[in-house]
């Protein structure tokens, strides 16, 4: 969380996970949906455009970019690059992230089973016990269409995740007719409430203790 010389407030989310997950393509769509929205609801929603570093396969070499303005709080939303070799990069963009949105590939390979777990031991390695407490983690379980999908409780154990922990299951796959949108919006709308109540407890924390007891 930042102030800008205006006064206002920026929140950082940031989307993790293999490469070909689908963090732009849902990126993607969340843009799209939310400019759906801006046409609605006029003043209270602001979208700004789309930024990617992607080499000649589409691949994201460096991050995808997009600010959002809801209401009075600015959200700074940013993917990470998947592969293994840009570990330094994903550092940099996941430096002061307010929540995370992991992203997992759920074709059941494993291949792609060993590239989630990479991926998640990475996360660890550079949070530490932030991970799940101090940052919140919003989990994709993606690509849902795929007919060799991992089931949801195989993933829970491949990841070790606690079972307070939801796994929101989508399909952004842009020509698919099964396309979750709702669902898409959801884990948008749970990553910046996520982030906004973790400062609001840590700026508060007698409200915390209240909001513990209830
Ligand atoms: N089958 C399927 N493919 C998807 C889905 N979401 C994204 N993809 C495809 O997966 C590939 C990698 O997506 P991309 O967003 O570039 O992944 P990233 O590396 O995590 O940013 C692209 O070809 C997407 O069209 C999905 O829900 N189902
Ligand atoms: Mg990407």
């Amino acid at each position: 969380m930042r102030r800008d010389s205006q006064g206002r407030i920026h929140f950082k989310v940031v989307f993790y996970g293999p490469t070909f997950a689908g963090k732009t393509t849902i990126l993607r769509r969340i843009t799209e949906l939310l400019k759906e929205a801006a046409e609605k609801k006029g003043k209270d929603i602001e979208v700004g455009e789309m930024i990617s570093f992607e080499d000649r396969t589409g691949r994201t070499i460096k991050y995808d970019y997009v600010p959002v303005r809801i209401k009075s709080l600015i959200y700074e939303v940013y993917t990470t690059p998947g592969q293994r070799r840009h570990k330094f990069q994903r550092m940099m963009v996941l430096k002061d992230a307010d929540a995370i949105i992991f992203v997992a590939d759920s074709e059941n390979t494993p291949e792609r089973r060993e590239e989630n777990l990479y991926s998640r031991n990475e996360l660890k390695h550079f949070l530490g016990s932030k991970l799940f407490t101090e940052i919140p983690v919003i989990v994709v379980a993606n690509k849902r269409d795929l007919p060799n999908k991992i089931s949801i409780a195989e993933l829970r154990k491949l990841l070790g995740l606690p079972p307070n922990v939801p796994i929101f299951e989508t399909i952004a796959k842009p020509d698919s007719p099964q396309r979750t949108d709702e669902r898409i919006k959801a884990v948008f709308k749970t990553a910046v409430r996520e982030a906004v109540l973790r400062k609001i407890l840590k700026l508060s924390p007698k409200l915390g203790s209240r909001r513990k007891k209830e």
